[in-house]
């Protein structure tokens, strides 16, 4: 066995810290944020005017061609903003437009496409200095890289040996931050009726940027196991709030789970969800490989905190057009992807607010830090300004540097 450690990945945040200890990332964040900017989109890859690269005009003709993405109206109708409390989900159907459907569909085909370019190419010819890391001295195995192609979340990354940590953070992978690689998609995480959503579910004027990332399940997904997400600031202890106020009040996370295409519910890649779950706080406890093991485990014997119902898995079917707004808190999964079915197409965006109590915004879970240095030194239009600012802003999220401090 090696006796070096373990190379860990980039720091989360780096800009939230007091300072940086690795010279060589401290070296790069201090450069001009384009020299990052190119080292994140290597030529193989072949995204050469992809939005990191973007200067003003090209942000402003997003913003001037800009055409609705949803039918208000219907989201307006589907919409209730207390069951969105007590259930902790809301499924609204057919919510976007004709022409939203076709470019989200285009948009995250082309995403998935630089994706498996970056997987399949030459990892030697990354400039990793210009991404503050030494070159990896190991590499992905090729049966690896061939499972992940075509797919999502299937890069090996439990470290940073191969430097797929360090691709991740710094959204080299376009399947992290697609936003970064894809007009269109910078353009629905900016879009003032996507805010306008944010807005209705976490009931806050202002709302933050959390993380966006592509979710492809190809034939022959093997589904993904129940769990939640933690929101941080010592919100995820297990203890149940059935007063809906207060729990509103939390620094809370909305998954916004777009679905171009819809899936079906049997063996479609689906979502699968548990309304409800989300009051008990338990992203710790609340896992389960199956929607079974759920049942004989952390479902038994719960009901629900306000409306006393028992608990219940529900596997959802949606048309084209759908999307599903998700508390963090909430249990999710997702089904299996057959063999002989077709791509599930999935955009996740997903928000934050402050915290009611103090005014806190947590760290976010992941702004790619050529983003962070961007926004900080006043390169980017005022929107994506705001939306990232507690990725660099120590006040505004109180000294905190983890998406998990407390
Ligand atoms: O693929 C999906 O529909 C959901 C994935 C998910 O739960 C996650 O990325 O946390
Ligand atoms: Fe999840």
């Amino acid at each position: 066995m090696s006796q070096s450690p373990v190379a860990v990945g980039p720091p989360r945040n780096p800009l939230l810290l007091p300072q940086i200890g690795d010279p060589l990332l401290a070296q790069v964040l201090e450069r001009p944020s384009r020299g990052l900017a190119e080292a994140t989109r290597p030529n193989f890859v072949q995204n050469p005017r992809s939005p990191v690269q973007w200067t003003g005009p090209d942000f402003d003709k997003m913003e001037d061609s800009r055409e609705p993405l949803l039918e208000w109206p219907s989201v307006l109708s589907q919409f209730n903003a207390e069951a969105f409390l007590r259930d902790g989900a809301c499924v609204l159907e057919r919510v976007m437009t004709p022409a939203a459907i076709e470019a989200w569909s285009e948009a995250l085909l082309q995403g998935q496409q630089c994706n498996d370019r970056l997987i399949s190419g030459d990892w030697t010819q990354i400039d990793w200095a210009g991404l503050g890391r030494t070159p990896p001295n190991t590499a992905v195995t090729t049966a690896d890289r061939e499972k992940a192609l075509g797919g999502s979340q299937t890069m090996p990354q439990s470290d940073d040996e191969a430097g797929v940590q360090t691709l991740r953070q710094h959204s080299v992978f376009a399947e992290y931050f697609s936003a970064g690689h894809v007009g269109f998609l910078m353009n629905v995480m900016t879009h003032p009726q996507m805010l306008d959503l944010q807005r209705l579910c976490l009931k806050a004027e202002t709302v933050y940027f959390d993380h966006n990332q592509l979710l492809t399940r190809a034939p022959g997904y093997a589904g993904g196991a129940w769990h939640s997400h933690k929101i941080g600031a010592g919100n995820d202890d297990g203890v149940t709030v059935a007063d809906l106020d207060a729990y509103r009040r939390q620094p809370n996370i909305n998954l916004t789970l777009c679905y171009p295409q819809g899936f079906s519910a049997d063996a479609d890649g689906g979502l699968k969800l548990v309304s409800g779950s989300h009051l008990f706080r338990d992203p710790a406890g609340c896992r389960a490989p199956d929607d079974d093991a759920l049942r004989a485990g952390w479902l038994k014997d719960r009901r629900h905190p306000v409306t006393g119902r028992a608990l219940e898995i529900e596997h959802l079917a949606l048309p084209p057009g759908s999307i599903v707004c998700c508390l963090s808190h909430a249990a999710h999964a997702v089904a299996p992807k057959a063999q002989d079915r077709s791509t599930r197409w999935c955009s996740l965006f997903c928000y934050r607010k402050a915290d009611e109590e103090n005014g806190i915004v947590q760290p976010p879970h992941a702004v790619p830090p050529v983003w962070s240095l961007k926004a900080q030194r006043g390169e980017l239009p005022a929107t994506l300004t705001q939306l990232v600012q507690h990725s660099f802003d120590r006040e505004l999220t109180g000294g905190r540097v983890g998406t998990f401090d407390q």
